[in-house]
């Protein structure tokens, strides 16, 4: 390769898309030749556990020094990523999220010297959440503000910044991606059998139960479809919202039609299993999950929520509703699955549209444009 970089990660390691989507970055940039330095407080769970000569991985340690009131990860992540920069003469740091990672990156930057650059993608919750604090507001616009490059991961997240933060700068769309490699229809037909009777059709729900998530939501629509169709509810994940979906899933007398599997390494080969995915979130920047089983050709019917038209179009790979609108969403699920051929074209157009819209090779060479320009090396 011609222009072999040598890139800092910082993401949240064990925390959902946002540490999915910078590990399987990372993994994708050392495979096409770059140095890739993953700069976090434990290893990336995604990172898998095979020697790559182009990765490493620095773990951050936060001093539990007796006067600290709170250990300071932000001081210790900041101080790190100054030491790997000057020491592997790094020459950029990418790092998900503006609070803290992008803030840390800015304090390494002029501890290491300006040319070492800093590349900040924004995946929600910095801007949604954190930027309607006053006591962060400033903090976060200066962290966008002074990054040399800023990405989103949609259109929407891209317009919630300007209006909420006031910000004028330039800001990169780069969507997501999921690997085809490993997201594609697997074979699942066995282990469906053992969960489901050959007429059920199965319904899946994938997140951290956060609030926004609305897996309350997912029950009812559940419930509803179950009522016209004989169908099973698949739940994966865990989060602070599981126990109220467990109580509601009993209340309804639903308990032998609804499994939890809890946390799943294997997301392509559970997705497989199903028929329809539900995200009837309340904020989504962008909804890796749809993305995940839109790849595995398996629809979305959810919300309008945030960034998730621009992922599912509506009546082509999914079905999407006003947010809390249950019954649209059951109907939906409903008419998908009683009509094969329309499901079947559904199935199609996911596969194709995952493998167009947002395949790795497009948004990883997007990234590198991206790391190309800060650098001025066009
Ligand atoms: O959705 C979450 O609670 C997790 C969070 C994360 O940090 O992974 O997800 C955000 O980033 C993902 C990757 O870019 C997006 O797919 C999710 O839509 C986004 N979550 C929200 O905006 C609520």
């Amino acid at each position: 390769m011609s222009d072999r970089l040598k890139i800092g990660i910082t993401c949240y390691p064990t925390l959902g898309g946002s540490g999915v989507v910078a590990t399987e970055l990372g993994k994708l940039l050392a495979e096409k030749g770059h140095e890739v330095h993953f700069i976090t407080h434990s290893i990336p769970f995604r990172l898998g556990g095979k020697f790559d000569k182009n990765i490493f991985y620095h773990e951050v340690e936060v001093s539990d020094y007796y006067v600290f009131r709170y250990p300071p990860y932000d001081l210790s992540l900041a101080s790190k990523l100054a030491q790997v920069a000057k020491r592997e003469k790094l020459d950029l740091l990418h790092v998900h999220y503006a609070i803290p990672h992008a803030v840390c990156a800015l304090l390494a930057k002029q501890m290491v010297g300006e040319h070492l650059k800093v590349v900040t993608t924004l995946h929600g919750t910095d801007i949604t959440v954190l930027g309607h604090d006053e006591s962060l507001s400033d903090l976060i616009c200066h962290a966008i503000n002074e990054s040399d490059a800023v990405t989103a991961v949609s259109e929407d997240l891209i317009a919630e910044t300007r209006e909420t933060l006031l910000i004028d700068r330039p800001i990169d769309l780069t969507y997501n991606f999921v690997d085809k490699r490993v997201y594609y229809p697997r074979d699942a037909s066995g282990l469906r059998s053992e969960i489901a009777k050959p007429e059920e059709k199965i319904l899946i729900h994938i997140s951290n139960f956060r609030p926004v998530k609305r897996v309350l939501d997912v029950v009812d629509i559940f419930a509803r479809v179950h009522s016209r169709i004989p169908a099973k509810l698949l739940f994966v994940g865990e989060g602070p919202d599981l126990n109220k979906a467990i109580c509601k899933v009993r209340e309804l007398d639903l308990s032998d039609k609804v499994l939890f599997w809890g946390k799943q390494d294997d997301v392509a080969q559970v997705i497989s299993l199903a028929d329809v995915m539900l995200l009837p979130s309340e904020k989504e920047s962008f909804g890796l999950v749809a993305l995940e089983a839109m790849a595995c050709g398996v629809p979305t019917v959810g919300s309008h929520a945030g960034g998730i038209p621009e992922l599912v179009a509506d009546g082509v790979t999914g079905y999407l509703a006003p947010i809390g609108d249950t019954e649209q969403m059951a109907s939906a699920v409903v008419r998908l699955l009683q009509d094969e051929a329309l499901f079947r074209e559904f199935k199609e157009a996911c596969l194709h549209r995952a493998r167009t819209v947002f395949c790795n090779d497009l948004i990883t060479y997007q990234y590198e444009q991206i790391y190309y320009r800060v650098l001025g090396r066009p």
